[in-house]
């Protein structure tokens, strides 16, 4: 084991995600310094790394940061990975991307089988678990994110038997007739079976991780407990993520962001309705299907440019990796298209934007649109569409919402498209526009109480309480985070 400099202290609880929660900035006097990233998990999981004064280890995000030692930042203390930049294609481009990510979101692009990316991911967990092994205190909680990392929890069992292991899956887990495609298939089972707890978004994914583990790994199962031959139990159960609702709620309600979203409407020319999209520029996100739905209602009349408009916001997202270059390429098109054919002077049926925006600007989008449209063929929660139920706080605004997103089991009064259907979306589109105010608060009030009542820091602290029950023998408890 390489042993890198040491934090000031071994942690009682440690993180374990492909990246940092940080990212690199210039400070306005000209020098790098770090800003906490967007991100969704790092809400999340702060409140309890702050409870437990924990450690988190992940990757900076640049192949430049040769020598980064441990750091804190803003009270947090954070352990750097370093990734050479063959690592980031192969490993991470490569692997994670391009092989995992269209497998387990139901093949919805072709993931393709390199040898040479198998490798890299080997080569790259094994370092995460050593540097997870050198900074976790006897007994620690060592809680490792998503599936970058699935090796992580067996070969971080074999370094530190001693430690409590928690895994937790962000996107779907497959069934068996697709997973059974990955020539490493067994690999990724037992390296995820060094885990005490292993959490899923859905029940039907911890149902798939069992059902594959009993027949592909003949270990014997019963529910939701896997019993392994060295005596040890583990277990797969459904942890549904959620957001961090009363930021959210605190945040639509400043002066800034309601002003900014009278601005954005004004900007759009007052339309009767605003319809948003708001994601990560990624194929399984259904971008593509539904702005050709919401365009065909245009040009077949059913809506018109005066009266509705399409704000689809678009996040740069793994721009090295192919597939991703072509559906920016296939949604820049289709937006001209439609533009150019439908739209009409200072009235453009979409208003695209391929670019990132701070919390504030979305919750201010997230509070002037009335029809919030997320249509992924598969997505293992998406938040988004929960971050647009807490910011309606007067209970009104529509939510179009693919049932194949995690979110559909949660939201179940959002109006629910099969994203592969155009005309069942067409009709779901056009109800939203039509709906009568009583119908669609009925339908939000009932979405919100689940989202207020979900929040994050329930679902860590949901996680991190089924993961010490796993182990009663330990002596070692995390502190659960409190709640806003
Ligand atoms: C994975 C799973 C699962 C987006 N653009 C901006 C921005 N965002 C924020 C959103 C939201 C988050 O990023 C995206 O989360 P999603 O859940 O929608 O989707 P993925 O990125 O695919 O996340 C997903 C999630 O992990 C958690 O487990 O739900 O299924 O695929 O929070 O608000 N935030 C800011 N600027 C942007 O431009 N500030």
């Amino acid at each position: 084991m390489t042993t890198q400099g040491q934090p000031d202290h071994l942690a009682d609880l440690v993180i374990v995600a492909n990246r940092l929660p940080v990212d690199r900035v210039t400070l306005p006097d000209g020098s790098a310094g770090w800003r906490r990233s967007p991100g969704g998990l790092v809400s999340a999981l702060e409140p309890v790394m702050r409870a437990n004064d924990g450690a988190w280890i992940g990757w900076p995000g640049s192949t430049d940061d040769l020598d980064l030692e441990p750091f804190v930042e803003d009270g947090l203390q954070l352990v750097p990975v370093h990734l050479t930049a063959d690592e980031v294609e192969e490993f991470y481009e490569g692997f994670a991307n391009g092989t995992l990510w269209p497998l387990y979101h139901d093949l919805v692009a072709k993931p393709e089988f390199h040898r040479e990316w198998w490798d890299s991911y080997v080569q790259v967990n094994q370092r995460f678990a050593e540097r997870a092994a050198e900074i976790a205190a006897k007994g620690a909680t060592v809680w490792v994110q998503d599936y970058q990392l699935q090796l992580v929890p067996q070969m971080l069992r074999e370094l530190r038997p001693d430690l409590r292991i928690g895994f937790y899956l962000h996107i779907p887990f497959p069934p068996a007739e697709l997973f059974s495609q990955l020539p490493w298939r067994r690999q990724i089972l037992e390296g995820m079976l060094g885990a005490d707890l292993i959490g899923f978004q859905l029940a039907g994914g911890a149902a798939n991780f069992v059902r594959l583990v009993r027949g592909r790994v003949g270990h014997k199962t019963h529910r939701d407990l896997v019993y392994l031959p060295d005596g040890r139990t583990v277990k797969a159960a459904a942890f549904p993520i959620s957001i961090d609702a009363a930021g959210f709620i605190e945040l639509a309600h400043t002066e800034a962001v309601q002003q900014r979203a009278t601005e954005i409407r004004t900007a759009l020319g007052n339309p009767r309705k605003v319809f948003l999209g708001i994601d990560r520029l990624d194929y399984t996100k259904g971008i593509y299907a539904r702005l050709r739905a919401f365009s065909e209602l245009i040009a077949e009349g059913l809506l018109d440019v005066e009266d509705a408009v399409f704000v689809q916001v678009a996040t740069p997202s793994r721009e090295r990796v192919e597939q991703y270059r072509i559906i920016r390429d296939d949604i820049d098109r289709l937006v001209g298209r439609i533009n150019g054919d439908l739209g009409r002077i200072g009235r453009p049926a979409i208003s695209y934007l391929h670019s990132s925006y701070p919390r504030e600007e979305m919750a201010a989008l997230y509070r002037a649109a009335d029809i919030m449209v997320v249509t992924p063929y598969r997505d293992g929660m998406n938040l988004v569409a929960k971050e647009y139920v807490a910011c309606r706080y007067d209970d009104d605004g529509a939510l179009v919402l693919s049932e194949f997103a995690g979110a559909a089991d949660e939201l179940r009064q959002a109006y629910l498209v099969n994203p592969y259907d155009i005309n069942g979306m067409k009709a779901a589109l056009m109800e939203a526009f039509h709906a009568e105010p009583k119908e669609t608060t009925r339908r939000m009030r009932a979405m919100r109480k689940q989202v207020v009542d979900n929040d994050v820091t329930a679902w860590a602290n949901n996680f991190l309480a089924a993961l010490a029950d796993t182990r009663p023998d330990h002596d070692k408890t995390v502190r659960p985070a409190r709640r806003r």
